[in-house]
């Protein structure tokens, strides 16, 4: 029996899963996957038809285990590189011409989807196949042709319909620029699509989609119109303004006046580039922290892009909304002192960025990808992770509005609207990830939100950035808020 580390035991308790490492294969069962098995060669691992598959991925504390086999081994950047659970550049495989790694899982698993990363993955297309097979005899290919160019995020490739297999197997050629092959992460599983919606809204309807009446929903727990003329909300408890750099955010005048607002009284964000101190706040939080563990809410806000108003501005990344789980998290973490003693899992311990797509972060956004110049609703509970861009609307009072069930469970989902038009959804996915604190009951790491401007700039080349909010809402649908009441006009489809 190999020995499984603390989290593991941890992983067992959280989620009352059977983990045992004799499960067997519904068509081979010659090889049962016990992970004290050895190849011929003497590497611990598991032989199939000849191929020593070693058992790099066992037991990994981030869910997703497999053995692995590759067309070259070692090196400074080692091909089980690609199941390490980093999806970043520093932990890529790298190779030259063509390859090929194969994936063994530890049992049967149904899915209907595999997805890779690539370094320099935004840079310029990654030629590759991936096939599936439950037999090594018999493989369906899952996607043959190039990745996107577009990113460097893991894509994923689908099938119509899930399947039964054990082995994943990705053959590389390349990219559309050189031989070179960069793959930073495979992930696989079954998870229901995530939907982007194209948008065909370049002038503002009249914005009868959306209650106008906000106070009259029921389940209101913040909102702020700004028509006192202060930042404070009309209900809900002071927000936290963040201002850095000499950033403000400001009840001003409405200087937009449009059909979509009406009102007298906005939030102006205005954020002063500092390429030297690398990033800068410019943010207004919702408060207070909201208890997240099966829990519905609806956000609600108005957001007016100046026309061109990144025009010049020099900036690494950017973000307009942030739902953020505080304080825990791989590079803010609690204290062991913050969880009772008999806790199961030792939470300080955990590095998040393992359940957390792409790492380095615990949180979903809307973000602004400056090599497109677009918008990207990520969802980053792993493993149902989705990036889903839009174009932003620019010189008009844009409505977005965002339900979201935040669970654990596989029963999530989110609907993201844009002028009562249906955005971004995704069904039957997990919204929080694994050990999520708040998951336990830990409110230490219930959610905020934060809107505004919070980026990283390269140069000083503006003076300062400028876009503008309002009608800023959240509403607990467990107090009896429905998208009906928030957007009686919202049409899904
Ligand atoms: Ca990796
Ligand atoms: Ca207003």
């Amino acid at each position: 029996m190999r020995f499984l580390p603390a989290l593991c035991c941890a992983a067992l308790i959280i989620s009352g899963c059977s983990k045992s490492s004799d499960e067997e294969s519904a068509s081979d069962s010659d090889d049962s996957q016990q992970p004290q098995q050895t190849c011929t060669n003497g590497d611990p691992g598991v032989e199939v038809d000849g191929i020593c598959f070693r058992e790099y991925g066992i037991g990994s504390d981030f869910g997703y285990e497999a053995f692995l086999a590759a067309s070259v081994t070692g090196g400074d950047n080692p091909p089980e590189n690609v199941i390490d659970g980093y999806s970043a550049w520093d932990s890529r495989w790298e190779s030259s011409g063509s390859q090929w790694v194969e994936l063994r899982l530890p049992k049967m698993e149904s899915i209907n989807r595999v997805g890779i990363s690539f370094m320099k993955g935004d840079e310029y297309p990654f030629v590759f196949t991936i096939t599936a097979s439950v037999d090594r005899r018999n493989w369906v290919t899952v996607y043959d042709g190039q990745s996107s160019g577009a990113s460097t995020h893991v894509e994923y490739f689908y099938l119509d319909s899930a399947i039964d297999v054990n082995h994943i197997r990705v053959e590389l050629n390349g990219n559309t620029a050189n031989s070179m092959n960069y793959p930073q992460e495979i992930r696989w599983g079954n998870q229901s699509r995530p939907v982007s919606y194209p948008q065909n809204q370049t002038v503002s309807d009249a914005c009868d989609f959306y209650n106008s009446d906000p106070t009259a929903i029921l389940g209101a727990i913040f909102i702020a119109t700004f028509e006192n003329g202060i930042s404070s909300p009309e209900v809900g408890d002071s927000p936290l303004i963040t201002a850095e750099g000499g950033a403000s955010l400001e009840a001003v005048d409405n200087p937009f006046l449009d059909s979509c607002n009406k009102s007298n009284a906005v939030l102006a964000v205005v954020s002063v580039p500092d390429g030297s101190n690398f990033k800068t706040r410019a943010e207004y939080h919702s408060a207070p922290r909201m208890p997240l563990n099966d829990r519905k809410y609806i956000y609600t806000w108005k957001q007016y892009f100046p026309q061109n108003f990144l025009e010049g501005a020099d900036i690494n990344w950017m973000s307009f909304s942030q739902w953020k789980t505080w304080p825990c998290g791989w590079y803010d973490s609690p204290s062991a002192g913050d969880y009772p003693s008999d806790s199961p899992i030792n939470y300080s311990a955990i590095q998040y960025d393992h359940y957390i797509c792409e790492g380095a972060g615990i949180f979903n956004q809307l973000a602004y990808i400056p090599s497109r110049q677009t918008l990207s609703l990520d969802m980053r509970a792993r493993p149902d992770c989705a990036y889903l861009e839009h174009t932003p609307i620019e010189a008009q009072w844009n409505t977005y509005i965002l339900e979201v069930y935040w669970t654990n469970s596989d029963e999530g989902y989110f609907k993201l609207f844009l002028n009562g038009q249906i955005l971004a959804m995704a069904e039957n996915i997990k919204t929080l990830y694994d050990f999520h604190p708040g998951l336990m009951g830990y409110d230490t790491c219930d959610m905020y939100w934060g809107l505004g401007i919070y980026a990283s700039w390269t140069s000083n080349s503006r003076n300062d950035v400028k876009m503008y909010l309002d009608d800023i809402a959240v509403y607990d649908m467990d107090l009896g808020a429905t998208l009906a009441q928030v957007c009686p006009g919202c049409v899904t489809d």
